[in-house]
């Protein structure tokens, strides 16, 4: 595997940053992680200006353009000879001094992997994920929005451990109002009778790529779509319910905290709008 580290390219064994790095020191930096298909990345203009968001979000300039993050991504899946996978795009505050001063980093690092895809067991597709509600809150967006996709994501790791006690692979985030947020890597969605509902980005949310193309999708095909408010009642009560997430692409959820949602099957809903992405994604 070859890595990509600001222009140049490593074997795996050989790609490093320094310690003294603040993204290492204190997860000072942004991340996109993003899908590619047949050789070419899903929505790459979506994550670019995700990217670049996260970053004007955090003070941290991008040392190339745009159109060199594109072109850099595009042959590290050509020199690790990978059409279908996963890509993991970073860029860390760079080397600095052990205080938090942010201005002394000045050579911010931009490390692109590609890899195979580490997707949830089949199974799962099939007969659907059982969820949990977390006791770890989604932070709060006036503290540290969740808009940023920072490399600080313990947030979503302690609920994740959460997830994993429980025997679970994802797990359900409220935010501080008590409401439906997402869950640790995947936007949540429900359907009952003729509207997909997900939480809008008030929420305090990561405004998926996925989400919005599922979004599009559900609109394009006549479905009526709420994006407001959810509490857990609205997923008790609810006909289907599936996250989605770059890696999961759309995954239904049958139970939540032990109680079956809908059929306690994979719902028609999302089976139509799974197939559906998965057409958009070849299209691309
Ligand atoms: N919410 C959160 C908090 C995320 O981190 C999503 C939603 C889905 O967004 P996209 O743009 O992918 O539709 C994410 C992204 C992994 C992994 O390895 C996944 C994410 C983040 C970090 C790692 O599966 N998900």
């Amino acid at each position: 595997m070859k890595i990509y580290i600001s222009g140049e390219y490593f074997e795996k064994s050989e790609a490093k940053v320094s310690v003294f790095d603040h993204g290492f020191l204190y997860g000072d930096g942004v991340f996109e992680g993003m899908r590619a298909y047949g050789g070419k990345v899903f929505r790459l203009h979506d994550h670019i200006e995700r990217l670049w968001e996260s970053a004007k979000g955090i003070a941290l300039d991008i040392p190339i353009a745009a159109a060199e993050m594109e072109k850099a991504i595009n042959e590290t899946l050509d020199v690790n000879g990978i059409k279908d996978g996963y890509i993991r795009l970073i860029v860390t505050r760079g080397e600095g001094t052990l205080g938090l001063d942010h201005y002394l980093c000045r050579d911010p690092q931009v490390i692109i992997i590609a890899d195979k895809l580490a997707l949830y067991p089949h199974e799962l597709y099939e007969n659907g994920l059982e969820i949990v509600t977390a006791s770890t809150i989604r932070i709060n967006p006036s503290m540290l929005s969740p808009q940023v996709k920072s490399m600080n994501y313990l947030n979503n790791i302690l609920a994740k451990i959460e997830a994993y006690k429980a025997g679970c692979v994802e797990v359900l985030m409220l935010n501080s109002r008590g409401e439906v947020a997402e869950c640790s890597g995947d936007n949540i969605f429900i359907y009952k009778r003729g509207v997909l509902h997900t939480p809008s980005p008030e929420a305090g949310i990561l405004e998926g790529i996925t989400r919005r193309a599922v979004l599009e999708i559900a609109i394009k095909t006549g479905l009526k779509v709420k994006e407001s408010p959810m509490t857990r009642h609205d997923i008790f009560t609810a006909d289907e319910c599936f996250l989605t997430g770059s890696a999961a692409e759309l995954i239904p959820v049958v139970k939540l905290d032990s109680r079956i949602i809908g059929t306690g099957k994979p719902g028609e809903i999302t089976k139509k709008l799974l197939k559906l992405f998965q057409e958009e994604t070849k299209k691309s």
